[in-house]
């Protein structure tokens, strides 16, 4: 496996960073996780765009131009031979001191790994998904702003434990509002009466590129899609549930706390929407290889 640390590949093995990093001593820095399919990396400007927005959010100048940064990408999983897979894009604040100032810091560092995807088990997508609501409500924007895709996860992670000790694969946030935010590592959408609906980005919502396709899809479709603050009764009463996300594409959810949504299975307009997304991440993106 060959990894890129700023400007190098270098083998698993050589690939460290320094414990001065600001990235691990504080969860300085910022990431995207980007897929690719069939030989063509899946939205990548998308990707870069965020990743240049959480980095202006955070005052983080990215040393490297969007251009430098798309060749980087590409060359890597070239190196590592992929045609399908995961793409880890970090920046982190780099090498600092054991003091917060990030201007002690000498330069951001750029990682990229590419790997194959380790795919979520098929049975999610037949059956759905049981999810549940955790206590951990997510971050407010007052205080960090859930749109910064950072190194700081804790507060997805606690949510995640939570989730995984009631024996669920996803959690259900809530923000300090008691109003549906998102999922640990998903975009949460819910359809009714045709129609479907998800949470705005100022409920505390990732602008997940995922959850983008899913909203274009959907309008290619006829369907109407709002963004509108949701409850856990919107989801309760509603006829279908599905999760959208670079690792979990979309994947249905068919009961939460326990309670069948719906039907209790994956609802037909999911259906479609996962068909619609497989036939668009087989045929576009970047293409990898000349
Ligand atoms: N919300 C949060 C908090 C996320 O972390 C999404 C929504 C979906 O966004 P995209 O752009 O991916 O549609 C994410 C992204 C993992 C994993 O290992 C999860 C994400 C990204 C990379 C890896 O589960 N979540």
């Amino acid at each position: 496996m060959k990894i890129y640390i700023d400007g190098n590949l270098c083998s698993k093995d050589e690939a460290k960073l320094s414990v001065f990093d600001h990235g691990l001593l504080y969860g300085d820095g910022i990431f995207e996780g980007i897929r690719f399919y069939n030989g063509r990396v899946f939205k990548l400007p998308e990707h870069l765009r965020r990743l240049w927005d959480s980095a202006r959010a955070i005052n983080l100048e990215i040393p490297l131009s969007e251009e430098d940064i798309t060749e980087a990408v590409i060359e890597t999983i070239r190196q590592n031979e992929l045609t399908d897979g995961y793409v880890r894009l970090i920046v982190t604040r780099g090498v600092g001191n054991l003091g917060l100032a990030p201007w002690n810091c000498e330069r951001p560092s750029i990682i990229i790994i590419a790997d194959n995807i380790q795919l979520y088990p098929s049975e999610y997508y037949t059956k759905g998904l049981d999810i549940v609501t955790c206590s951990t409500r997510r971050i407010s924007p007052a205080a960090l702003d859930p749109s910064i895709k950072s190194l700081n996860y804790l507060n997805n992670i606690l949510a995640r434990i939570e989730a995984h000790r009631a024996g669920a694969a996803e959690g259900l946030l809530l923000n300090e509002q008691g109003y549906v935010a998102e999922c640990t590592g998903d975009n949460v959408f819910i359809v009714r009466d045709g129609a479907l609906s998800t949470p705005p980005l100022y409920a505390g919502a990732l602008r997940g590129i995922t959850r983008a396709v899913a909203i274009t899809l959907a309008r290619d479709q006829g369907l109407s899609v709002s963004e509108t603050m949701l409850t856990r009764y919107d989801i309760f009463t509603a006829d279908e549930c599905f999760l959208t996300g670079t690792a979990a594409e979309i994947v249905p959810v068919v009961r939460l706390d326990g309670r069948p949504i719906g039907l209790g299975q994956p609802g037909p307009i999911t259906g479609r929407l996962i068909r619609d997304f497989h036939a668009l991440t087989r045929s576009e993106g970047v293409p990898i290889w000349p």
